[in-house]
């Protein structure tokens, strides 16, 4: 970390690079001593060229990249490639820009990366959206050819997303159900978490490869768990303690809101370890249900209240036992935990409670059981 290259002249202190250096460090699942690593690649002299293709979305995923509380992601991001081509943020415009996307293209064929946001309309030859003159599908085609890689960010580039929920009237698709020739990584999350499309694109850079996807496409150091495996909430879980309805004490005391629809258990992601905004919080923490926004199959298929099947529990694994404070009425705090890691494993947690914990609120019978579709 002695040469500290280009950053600080953007506005980004020392202090910064090095924290948002380290937080990408452990998103990726790296050791601490690899930040030193990730941080002098971060500096290396040779941008990659990128260009970054805007279709059918709603621009949420630039915006929560570029809006953050913290200006460390974005600025660390846009500091170390060479954006080329991005419609909301140069300020070019008409022909100007697109010469720009076309020399671009031309200068660096073979080397740039492609990042796309929003889905592909493809139902009477892609009319339904149309940049340039040129639609969706015409000029990701073209840009695909000459792209060393492409990553797909958020849930409508890797999966068509809210365009392609049914009936899917533009015939929306992802970017991986166009292009089969290039390596594609997806980024889902509706947004997703500016991270980690950081620690993806610092991934590359670092060890000149891709990171292992999971068979969504994923890269497993972001996506290889559910959110229901690390959620704070997840004590009140295995304590059969649920949320009984928005505002109600329940709620308001941290109960697990599943009976409220979350979808924790059925999603992967790594919101409730990373979070967002520098403020620690996620979804969940603020008393929202996950929607599922990284999953294709339940993000606008299933609706926000419905719950989903739980068919593999797991136990959870990052937090201690909540302190319950109407003891009397179900097993201690400390035996209901310990419960919960033994039945997540063997039964799942719902079941075994429901014979231990008579008093306690449980999922229903069908709610339980089956096998997961584990997406790896
Ligand atoms: Fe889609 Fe991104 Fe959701 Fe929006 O652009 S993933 S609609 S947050 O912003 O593509
Ligand atoms: Fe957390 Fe949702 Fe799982 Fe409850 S169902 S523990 S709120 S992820
Ligand atoms: Fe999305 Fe659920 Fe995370 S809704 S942001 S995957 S908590």
């Amino acid at each position: 970390m002695s040469q500290l290259g280009h950053f600080f002249g953007s506005g980004i202190s020392r202090r910064d690079f090095i924290k948002t250096c380290v937080a990408t460090t452990a998103v990726m699942g790296l050791p601490f001593s690899m930040a030193a690593k990730v941080a002098e690649a971060a500096q290396a002299p040779d941008r990659p060229p990128v260009i970054w293709l805007h279709f059918q979305e709603c621009t949420g995923c630039s915006e929560s990249l570029l809006r953050a509380n913290h200006p460390a992601p974005a600025t660390l991001l846009l500091e170390m490639i060479s954006l080329d081509y991005h419609e909301t943020l140069m300020a070019g415009s008409g022909h100007q820009a697109e010469k720009s996307l076309h020399d671009s293209m031309k200068a660096n064929h073979g080397k740039y990366i492609l990042i796309v946001e929003g889905a592909i309309p493809t139902k009477e030859n892609g009319i339904y959206c149309k940049v340039g003159g040129k639609t969706a599908l015409e000029s990701l085609r073209k840009a695909a050819e000459g792209a060393a890689a492409i990553i797909s960010v958020g849930t409508c580039a890797s999966y068509g997303g809210i365009q392609a929920a049914p009936p899917n009237p533009t015939g929306a698709v992802g970017v991986r159900d166009i292009i089969k020739d290039k390596p594609i990584i997806n980024i889902p999350g509706c947004p997703p978490s500016p991270y980690n499309l950081l620690s993806t694109v610092l991934y590359f850079l670092t060890f000149k490869k891709l990171p292992e996807l999971d068979q969504m496409g994923r890269p497993k150091f972001a996506y290889g768990r559910r959110i229901h495996e690390h959620c704070e909430r997840r004590p009140h879980f295995d304590a059969g303690r649920f949320a009984k309805d928005y505002g109600h004490e329940t709620h308001a005391q941290g109960y697990c809101l599943y009976k409220l629809g979350c979808k924790g258990p059925a999603t992967y992601a790594n919101c409730s370890v990373q979070r967002f905004n520098d403020a620690g919080v996620w979804p969940v923490s603020v008393g929202h249900p996950c929607i599922g926004c990284t999953e294709p199959d339940i993000l606008f298929r299933t609706a926000i209240a419905d719950k989903v099947q739980i068919h593999e529990p797991t136990p959870f694994d990052s937090y201690a036992p909540v302190d319950l404070k109407d003891k009397g009425k179900g097993a201690s705090p400390v035996t209901t935990g310990v419960l919960g890691l033994a039945a997540g494993a063997a039964l799942g947690a719902g079941a075994m409670l429901a014979r231990k914990l008579p008093d306690a609120e449980q999922p229903a019978e069908h709610e339980q059981g089956g096998d997961h579709e584990h997406k790896e």
